[in-house]
């Protein structure tokens, strides 16, 4: 199913304590960009779990506006740093095929603002005739999504990854993750139910599995590059008729890390057919053939740019980011949903759970995995 990107998500009324709301002040912040009134409608935009996100009507234009979680991002203006960097660096290449949403200046000229609270605010243009998928319906779309991130990959090669500044230091560290849930975990006044000893054991069978992509970066086996940090399928925006990748967003964690970081995640989000939020684990899949699509589109638009060695990561890194999403969504849940925005109570653990199930999915489909992996980046080098 397709839906369009300016679907209202309706405020279910409670109070968790990352409740999905519309800050009162978000017509005053909006008067502060250069755009033309009258301001119109402000509605809350997308199914981000991180930052504040609205779609505004403008002057008869539609832009998007952001609050960034300042909780989470420790400097922000980090990464408006990297966006103008990225943003500079595509500039310079005629007709990439990738477009990233360009940002709208405030009316003194900067490229974002602080409101009275401290809190960065940024508004970027909303592209139009463009849509996010909330599954993959069949080849042709896997095979975009594979090659929209290519791409990315690709012409974000020739950036130096030290321009790029740390916006989320310690983003993708699997081995802080899996300490920092250890810990939460091994509290010993905790009364935890079944499904958490059972994750914990699951957790704990594999926790040599956590330091697999740090520990080749280590020894220098595979390097630092730019990457999205977050290419899940929310964050791919399609043409309108749901057949071509149009641009990736949501550029927030766009810094030095591991390309291996980022198919993965891509792949953990897009070949899971029923989503983060579906419920029932034991129904969860990791789908072959969307994979195959996937990995084909990516193989073919980033020839020439991966190593072997880079390749060779490539299962463990499939293997990876489920389990690492899964430790975090189940820390979350143990330190009082934080950090994750909730729609109601228990769902961070719900969601650790499915990403669980699908690091089992993959496992079981190891031995095929990798064939398919070999066979499709057979002339990759
Ligand atoms: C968060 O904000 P959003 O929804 O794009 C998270 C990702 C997770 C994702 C899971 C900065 O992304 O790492 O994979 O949720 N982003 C951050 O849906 O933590
Ligand atoms: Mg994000």
């Amino acid at each position: 199913m397709i839906i369009n990107r300016s679907l209202p998500i309706t405020p279910l009324g409670q109070s968790f304590s990352r409740m999905r709301q519309q800050p009162p002040h978000c017509h005053e912040i909006a008067a502060r960009f250069a755009i033309a009134h009258p301001l119109g409608a402000i509605e809350p935009l997308g199914r981000g779990l991180i930052n504040d996100t609205f779609s505004l009507d403008a002057g008869g234009q539609r832009y998007v506006l952001q609050r960034i979680n300042g909780a989470v991002f420790p400097a922000p203006e980090r990464i408006m740093a990297n966006l103008r960097v990225l943003g500079a660096h595509l500039a310079e290449r005629a007709d990439t095929g990738l477009r990233l949403p360009s940002l709208i200046a405030t009316r003194e000229g900067g490229d974002f603002l602080r409101d009275a609270d401290g809190a960065i605010w940024r508004l970027m243009e909303f592209i139009p005739n463009a849509v996010t998928l909330t599954r993959i319906e069949h080849d042709a779309q896997a095979r975009e999504v594979g090659a929209v991130l290519g791409r990315f990959h690709r012409l974000a090669a020739s950036l130096h990854s030290e321009r790029l500044a740390l916006s989320l230091p310690g983003f993708h560290a699997t081995p802080e993750y899996l300490t920092r849930f250890l810990a939460v975990a091994g509290q010993e006044a905790r009364q935890e139910g079944q499904a958490i000893r059972d994750c914990l054991d699951f957790v704990l069978e594999r926790r040599g599995l956590a330091d697999v992509l740090e520990a080749a970066q280590a020894s220098g086996a595979i390097p630092l590059r730019v990457t999205h940090g977050d290419p899940k399928l929310d964050n791919i925006l399609f043409a309108r008729d749901g057949g071509h990748a149009l641009a990736l967003i949501d550029l927030d964690t766009v810094q030095p890390g591991l390309i291996q970081h980022d198919l993965g995640d891509c792949l953990r989000s897009c070949c899971n057919r029923g989503g983060e939020g579906t419920r029932d684990p034991a129904g969860v899949r990791f789908d072959m053939t969307l994979c195959a699509g996937i990995l084909a589109g990516y193989a073919n638009e980033t020839r020439g740019v991966l190593a072997q060695a880079d390749i060779d990561l490539l299962y463990d890194a499939i293997r990876l980011m489920p389990f690492e999403l899964g430790l975090r969504f189940l820390t979350d849940h143990l330190e009082g949903d934080r950090y994750f925005r909730i729609d109601e109570p228990g769902q961070n653990l719900r969601k650790a759970r499915i990403q669980f199930a699908l690091v089992a999915e993959i496992e079981r489909q190891e031995e095929a995995l990798r064939v398919l992996i070999a066979t499709c980046f057979a002339h990759a080098l």
